[in-house]
């Protein structure tokens, strides 16, 4: 690769989670200059961060790891088919140190500002510990769930207990036994830590506000004939992951609802229920997402199974949802999570009834009097996908911040690039697809790494996109989000984070098919791309 003058590193990537460990991969074997720098005292990003006490995948573990080396998918053997926290911790540190990447990392060193120099075309990279670097090319694999979000709810600088955030979990762990404790949130964090402290607390006071269509994660431990069956045809596995709509390896369903009769529904609701993961969401009926007759045909059903579950059905009711239908937000699997409710010192307080009036010194007062705790978990989620980026300092080429420039919601092109940001790439964040969020970055690491190799090869010094081409797709990305059934509360469209404007923040569009679309993108030649060699563009 070219000798660049007066630059500390040619590709500087943010982030050391599952997307960025690839990127770095990626770019160290094209012989790049690249440094990653982490905020954190690991790698794992997401699954560093999240270390509370039942923080397990919902994509299938084989699914969700790396498919670019073939004796890393066979020499690691995951124990179950959606593993816990600390398998995918130990998963990526094994990556990382089989790559020898560990030297490239800087840890403990959060970026909190990136200036492009226009006349240069570099970039300027500060960070928290006085570290500063110029880059030629700035890539961010941030994750899309990486800054979380405390409600500021009155008094809360006066309680006086522990407090804690779920992604935000200390490496030791809180002792829950004997502890009187208050969760809230009801997401797929509190769906999963709910279980895991009432087993321990002595009581557990459980705060919603909306109620989740909870359904059971089926975790099973991996035989080892099990294991040899999954390796028989990897590369199999990742085609048909790459091929379906959420980069799952279940099918993308294609029957309706409504061909079935009502007792065929029935079966293949049951079924679902019963199913692994998001088969249930994908493999369900072709129209559930998208007709609300359909949608609601099965939240029907799901009512029933939680009345079932629940001993008490003034609980029940409160732990069904009213105001959205299952996955119009992030739907949550579990497992024991209704279950809990039916413990004698595990309690369900319903926020639209009783309100929070404020944290008191000992404790939480809502309308209906105050209870006091000794520990308030926060399990209320995150300024998702966009919430990084726009906290990181990223000041473009006329000087307008990207915080600015997506004030009205994210504008971009293919999600991985923005028009006054040059050479900043952006793996992994809105527009990008959702579901199994590694098939989906994958696309984008491979993307990125090829076409930086093509403009290396040709001495061009400068990538951004052009202002057509940015406007095209971002309208795209809001046009395949319209016909999606969604929640008018998600973070899918940020409105989980008072002032963020309302926008559908990922790619509809699916896996499969965003996937095809940046692989005819590369073949073109890089189209939408301004691609300039010093100041003379030479393609695009
Ligand atoms: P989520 O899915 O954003 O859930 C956050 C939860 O916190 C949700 O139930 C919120 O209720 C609740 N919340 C937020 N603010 C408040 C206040 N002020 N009072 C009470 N409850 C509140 O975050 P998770 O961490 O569970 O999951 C994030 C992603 O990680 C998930 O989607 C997966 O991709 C993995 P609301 O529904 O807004 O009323």
């Amino acid at each position: 690769m070219s000798e660049l003058s007066a630059v500390d590193t040619e590709i500087l990537i943010v982030g050391g989670g599952i997307t960025g460990i690839h990127m770095l991969y990626r770019a160290k074997k094209a012989g790049f200059a690249v440094r990653l720098l982490e905020a954190g005292t690991g790698v794992g990003g997401t699954w560093f961060w999240n270390r509370y006490p039942g923080a397990r995948l919902d994509s299938e573990s084989y699914t969700y790891g790396y498919f670019f080396d073939k004796e890393l998918r066979e020499k690691w053997e995951w124990s179950e088919q959606f593993a816990a926290q600390p398998e995918l911790e130990r998963y990526l540190n094994h990556a990382v140190d089989r790559f020898q990447l560990r030297d490239d990392i800087t840890f403990s060193c959060r970026v909190i500002g990136a200036v492009f120099d226009d006349d240069e075309n570099l970039w300027t990279v500060s960070t928290d510990t006085g570290l500063t670097l110029r880059t030629r090319f700035l890539v961010t694999a941030t994750g899309i769930l990486s800054v979380p979000y405390i409600p500021d709810l009155p008094g809360r600088e006066d309680y006086r207990g522990e407090q804690y955030h779920t992604g935000d979990w200390p490496s030791e762990s809180p002792d829950f036994r004997g502890k009187r404790v208050a969760v809230f949130g009801a997401g797929s964090s509190g769906v999963q830590i709910v279980p895991e402290i009432a087993r321990d607390a002595a009581t557990l006071t459980v705060y919603q506000r909306t109620a989740n269509w909870v359904t059971p994660l089926n975790n099973q431990s991996i035989s080892p004939e099990g294991w040899r069956e999954i390796m028989t045809d990897f590369d199999g596995l990742h085609r048909t992951c790459q091929s379906t709509y959420g980069g799952f390896r279940h099918a993308d369903a294609t029957q309706a609802t409504f061909d079935h009769s009502e007792q065929e529904r029935r079966d293949h609701y049951e079924r679902m229920w019963n199913a692994p993961g998001f088969m249930k969401l994908f493999s369900n009926y072709a129209d559930l997402m998208v007709s609300q007759e359909a949608n609601d045909a099965f939240c029907a059903f799901l009512s029933e199974k939680i009345r079932a579950l629940v001993d008490d059905p003034a609980t029940a009711e409160k732990l069904i949802p009213k105001d959205h239908g299952f996955g119009m937000k992030r739907p949550p699997m579990g497992a024991g999570y209704f279950e809990a409710f039916n413990l004698p010192h595990v309690s369900l307080v319903d926020l639209r009834e009783t309100p929070v009036v404020k944290l008191t010194e000992s404790g939480i007062e809502t309308t209906d009097g105050e209870r006091e705790f000794d520990i308030v978990v926060w399990a209320t989620g995150f300024d998702a996908v966009t919430g990084a980026l726009t906290r990181m300092g990223i000041q473009g080429s006329d000087g307008t911040t990207l915080k600015d420039f997506w004030e009205d919601g994210p504008r971009t092109y293919l999600g991985l690039q923005s028009p006054g940001f040059p050479n900043l790439f952006i793996v992994g964040g809105p527009h990008s697809t959702f579901g199994n969020i590694p098939r989906s970055t994958e696309t984008h690491v491979d993307f990125v790494a090829d076409l930086l190799e093509y403009v290396a090869e040709r001495g061009i010094n400068r990538v951004e996109p052009e202002p057509d081409a940015e406007e095209a797709w971002t309208a795209h990305a809001y046009e395949a989000a319209a016909p999606v059934l969604t929640a008018s509360t998600s973070w899918y469209v940020g409105s989980n984070i008072p002032g963020k404007a309302r926008r559908f923040l990922v790619y509809a569009g699916g896996v499969h098919n965003y996937r095809e679309k940046v692989e005819q993108v590369a073949a073109n030649g890089y189209e939408g791309f301004r691609l300039t060699e010093h100041a003379e563009v030479v393609t695009g």
